[in-house]
């Protein structure tokens, strides 16, 4: 079934219309302007996606605008979020990555290498033994989740992806959509966040997370790719 496929080659030349970035973050329900304290990505324009796992780009896909942005504070158990530029056009899956700025620098300076990120947040497909599969993320406009209350104080990198799957049959064939914001968070806990890994370096082009025909035949289970949620 490759109808949603051709759907995607037919946008190629105005791949704008279908494709989205996550320029805002959400603290405590409020939006913040777009670009603020989310690092302009070089796709902010044209929305294009990262398709190589191995690229800088997969990291915050800023090595053209190389951009910086203003750290927002945040406390600790807060609710956080990001809100994108247009609803999600792909059927995907979403996962939310941090990254604990170290001592000598700061979130703004901080480049995020290293085995340093660890995931906070996902959100995967619904899938009943292979009989269906639906993706929550579809129109997404924007989502929300609740900090750990273990996370230790200090400035952070937050990271959004989703990757878009429709075309995941073919290696290289998904797109990540992501992008890097920047907080502070105060009244921190005493958690110790894991497991921790390097972004590019996590993914595998064959992850069958990744490298998936999400029609056919129907996946029984999926598993979000990357390490599992560390919930504090
Ligand atoms: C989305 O981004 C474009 C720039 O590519 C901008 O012109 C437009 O205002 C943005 N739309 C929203 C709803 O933020
Ligand atoms: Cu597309």
């Amino acid at each position: 079934m490759k109808l949603t496929a051709s759907t995607c080659a037919l946008l190629v030349a105005t791949q704008a219309l279908g494709h989205y970035t996550f320029p805002s973050l959400i603290i405590n329900g409020v939006t913040l302007p777009a670009w603020q304290s989310v690092r302009r990505t070089n796709n902010w324009e044209d929305r294009n996606p990262v398709t190589d796992v191995n690229n800088i780009n997969l990291r915050c896909y800023t090595s053209q605008t190389n951009a910086k942005a203003s750290t927002a504070l945040v406390n600790a158990g807060s609710k956080i979020g990001f809100a994108l530029n247009q609803s999600i056009y792909h059927k995907g899956v979403m996962n939310v990555y941090m990254a604990k700025v170290p001592q000598g620098t700061t979130a703004a300076d901080w480049d995020g290498a290293g085995n340093v990120w660890f995931k906070v947040h996902e959100i995967g497909p619904i899938t009943n033994g292979g009989s269906s599969i639906s993706f929550p993320t579809d129109d997404m406009l924007r989502f929300e989740f609740d900090l750990p209350r273990a996370l230790p104080s200090g400035q952070y990198l937050i990271r959004a992806e989703h990757i878009a799957l429709q075309e995941a049959a073919q290696v290289n064939g998904a797109q990540f959509y992501l992008g890097c914001g920047q907080i502070e968070i105060a009244g921190g806990g005493n958690g110790n966040p894991g497991p921790l890994v390097a972004i590019p370096g996590v993914y595998d082009a064959r992850d069958t997370s990744i490298h998936i025909d999400i029609y056919w035949p129907v996946p029984a289970t999926y598993r979000n790719p990357g390490p599992a949620v560390w919930r504090g």
